[in-house]
């Protein structure tokens, strides 16, 4: 009787096993057609490797820069329109005042680039509804309602196209704070629900988008932002567009549809490794456009172990600055973006097309018990070491000085030497051994770079087989 119990309890535990592992089918499964696959694995090939973007959020915010009337206004800097809230009567005096005689296309590109981000993706118009490009759909643009006159986009297009960098646009589809058809403006227009929402999209988003698409390409994504009230039809007529109008355009995964990668939680980085494309879009203080009070930088030390935890679960990191008025990019976000920059020339291969961590255990575990004390998944969370991979390396980035000999996890493979990146490869040794059929690494005090210092293992085969 005893046995039978046993038997079926092991039966119902390989049975729930069986379930947890095996991946649950979504309410509605997608048709799965080969063709759009294989082309959506093609179109993703270069944001796979580039794991590193820079993200711009620039727009009319930027003046009040936080503050309204002489009143500081909380929250995240480019909601200060509906934080407040202003009118738009009052919001769009704004446009006459934006003259940003400082902005430098080049420089911007330039800073993108010393700081190693492979991609840029700017604000064409946030949820205010001021585009920052010509628009012939609405006057409440860059070129026709301010004294710059200037199409700031175009402008970055062009030196994005001369100096070799992908740019993609973000464009808010839904909140359109300007329009009284568009969503989220309740304090001018009332709300939501009975608004003509099909008409603002039909009249701006959906016309905007085309104009991006076609007059300031080739566009590497188009990153749409808060899906409030877009239905499946609705989403699928931008995804058409974008389809049709760039082919190789990415849509982010905001749109309200399945779109070409996953895009996390504002500043959310996920706890464990995953398979798909995705990204973390981030701020390098805590607001996206420019606030004036908001000086609280992350270290150069913090954006690097971000980068590196990032790219060893699988993802890409899109970190944000938020430009100001005069079109300048405050001084100490230029810092750490260039120290991090000078980091990446050194220590590059271990991010840029580099895969996830073949083991997981370090990253740490996560707890229902802590989850409910802190809403937050992570009980343990180890921030000294990353590891990431190519065919044959593995890449240790250790953010802290080992204390103790560095035992690598079982492993099926062997490993053949072990070595600092910089330099000629293999400049600079590590002493490897051997104990216990696990390699060991005995690092030297003080590692060359007390930031964060790469040790590249090499070892036989392609591929890692962790021994569980
Ligand atoms: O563009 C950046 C943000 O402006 C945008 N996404 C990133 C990339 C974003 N849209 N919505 N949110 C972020 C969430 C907004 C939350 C808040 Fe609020 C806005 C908290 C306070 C003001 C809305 C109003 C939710 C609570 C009150």
């Amino acid at each position: 009787m005893r046995s039978r119990v046993l038997a079926l309890a092991l039966a119902a535990l390989l049975a729930a096993t069986v379930i947890a592992q095996t991946p649950q089918p979504a309410a509605a499964p997608p048709k799965i057609d080969p063709a759009a696959e294989a082309a959506k694995t093609a179109r993703l090939a270069w944001f796979r490797d580039a794991k590193y973007g820079l993200f711009i959020h620039w727009g009319l915010y930027s003046i009040p820069a936080g503050e309204w009337k002489g009143r500081r206004s909380l929250g995240l800097g480019e909601w200060i329109m509906f934080r407040t809230p202003v009118p738009v009567k009052e919001y769009e005096q704004l446009a006459s005042q934006f003259n940003p005689v400082k902005y430098n296309a080049d420089e911007w590109v330039a800073l993108a680039k010393d700081a190693g981000m492979k991609y840029i993706v700017i604000t064409s118009k946030h949820h205010d509804g001021f585009a920052m490009f010509h628009s012939t759909v609405s006057k409440y643009n860059i070129v026709d309602a301010t004294p710059f006159k200037r199409d700031v986009l175009k402008e970055l297009a062009d030196a994005c196209k001369r100096q070799g960098m992908r740019l993609g646009f973000y464009y808010s589809q839904s909140q359109d704070w300007h329009e009284a058809n568009g969503a989220g403006n309740t304090w001018d227009f009332g709300a939501d629900e009975k608004k003509d929402y099909d008409q603002y999209l039909r009249g701006k988003a959906e016309p905007q988008v085309k104009e991006l698409l076609t007059q300031y390409g080739p566009v590497a994504l188009i990153w749409f932002d808060t899906p409030r009230m877009m239905t499946e039809e609705r989403a699928q007529r931008f995804a058409n567009i974008v389809r049709e109008l760039g082919p190789q355009t990415l849509i982010d995964g905001r749109l309200g549809t399945e779109g070409d990668y996953v895009s996390t939680g504002d500043n959310v980085i996920p706890p464990q490794v995953n398979g798909q494309a995705w990204e973390v879009p981030a701020t390098i203080n805590h607001t996206w456009g420019y606030r004036r009070d908001d000086t609280d930088w992350k270290s150069a030390g913090e954006i690097t172990f971000k980068l590196l935890d990032i790219v060893s679960k699988g993802g890409n990191y899109l970190l944000n600055v938020g430009p100001m008025s005069d079109g300048t990019i405050p001084q100490p976000s230029q810092d750490v973006l260039r120290t991090v920059g000078r980091w990446l020339k050194v220590n590059g291969d271990a991010v840029y097309g580099a895969g996830p961590t073949p083991f997981g255990d370090e990253l740490g575990e996560t707890s229902k018990a802590m989850k409910d004390v802190r809403g937050d998944a992570m009980a343990f969370r180890q921030t000294e070491w990353r590891y990431t991979t190519k065919p044959g390396k593995l890449y240790i980035t250790f953010f802290v000085e080992p204390r103790a000999p560095f035992v690598l996890p079982a492993m099926k493979n062997t490993v053949s030497r072990a070595y600092y990146l910089g330099g000629d490869q293999g400049a600079v040794p590590v002493k490897l051994r051997t104990e216990n059929g696990r390699a060991v690494l005995d690092i030297e005090r003080p590692i060359p770079d007390p930031m964060a210092s790469v040790v590249v293992v090499e070892f036989s085969g392609t591929k890692i087989e962790p021994i569980k």
